[in-house]
């Protein structure tokens, strides 16, 4: 058996998160074609018959602009240092293919920020995006002469067959164990932090922009009954303009979002919950510590990792999707 940590690291928007549901089978953390979706670190603990891996998503590593960016930099900083191995992942830009230097530049700063003691692995995502995979090849090269990684595999995660490809060359990688988890254990966040974030996710969907990245979401209150989550929860923005969008016209787009993260919660829970969203002006909450907090957003040395709490959703079994 092997057992160990992983950390999946990489710019924003390269395809950790989708790397993650797909080898969970669950989409469990949120995906969209918008840079720094992912803001705090997520466990997701997939089980094979021949290993356990503990994976750990990160907010994609970036140049802050805010007290946030700053600590979901250094909450993936932080992972990695804590993690068996680093999965360095990054993408294929189809306007800089001719130029391998141009695409390479993207994650110099990034490779050199990651602590030297764990294995590393390449991931480069989104080959779909180019025809001609000869053109690859130098890109591969760069890496390799950048950093010598335990191996370098070029994939396309939205496909699952890819995401297993790299599961397998990870789990190489791990050092022998026992597993570290119950069989059941799938995630050590509980219900407020996914309520935040499929209610984030939903906000995504619905408004485009400065908006998403303007969204917090607290819980005001939770209620967990046997049959019946029921949740409180408040959307934060920071200006009125952006309120008025998330209400939208008679409450239609609070609505859709409210109903859209319902579903995606009592797909998780495998339960009914009840939803009630209100929006709130809370201006410039992005740089000030104390707000930060009471959103959810901890320093990351106050953060506990990798304890998997017995009130977070377990894994289910489930028929293939
Ligand atoms: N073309 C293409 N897009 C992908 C692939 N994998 C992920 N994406 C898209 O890239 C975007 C960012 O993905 P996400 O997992 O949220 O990236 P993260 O910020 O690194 O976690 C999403 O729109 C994904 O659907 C892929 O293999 N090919
Ligand atoms: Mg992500």
């Amino acid at each position: 058996m092997r057992f160990g940590s992983v950390a999946l690291l990489g710019r924003t928007n390269v395809g950790k998160s989708t790397f993650l549901n797909a080898v969970l089978g669950e989409s469990l953390a949120v995906v969209s074609p918008i840079p720094q979706t992912t803001r705090e670190a997520l466990l997701g603990v997939v089980h094979r018959p021949e290993a356990q891996i503990a994976f750990v998503d990160t907010p994609g590593l970036h140049r802050p602009k805010s007290e946030l960016g700053r600590r979901m930099n250094a909450t993936a900083l932080e992972v990695a240092r804590a993690a068996d191995v680093l999965v360095v992942m990054t993408d294929v830009d189809p306007a800089l293919v001719k130029t391998p230097d141009a695409l390479l530049e993207r994650d110099r700063e990034v490779i050199d920020l990651l602590p030297a003691g764990p294995a590393r692995l390449l991931v480069l995502n989104k080959v779909d995006l180019v025809r001609d995979k000869q053109k690859l090849l130098p890109v591969l090269v760069g890496y390799e002469q950048m950093h010598p990684f335990a191996a370098l595999v070029p994939v396309t995660l939205r496909s699952g067959r890819d995401a297993e490809r790299v599961l397998d060359a990870i789990v190489e990688l791990l050092p022998q164990g026992d597993a570290g988890y119950d069989t059941d254990t799938l995630t050590d966040r509980t219900t407020p932090f996914f309520v935040r974030e499929y209610v984030r996710e939903q906000v995504l969907v619905a408004a485009r922009g400065e908006v998403p990245h303007a969204v917090a979401v607290s819980i005001d209150a939770i209620e967990e009954r046997e049959r019946l989550l029921s949740v409180k929860a408040t959307i934060h923005v920071e200006k009125e303009g952006q309120r008025r969008i998330l209400i939208g016209k008679g409450g239609a787009t609070i609505k859709a979002i409210g109903t859209g993260a319902r579903q995606r919660l009592e797909e998780l829970y495998g339960r009914k919950l009840y939803l009630e969203l209100f929006v709130r002006i809370t201006p410039k909450w992005k740089d000030v510590p104390r707000q930060l907090a009471e959103l959810g957003y901890e320093a990351p040395s106050e953060k506990r990792l990798l304890t998997a709490l017995p009130d977070a959703p377990k894994r289910r079994a489930r028929g293939p999707r």
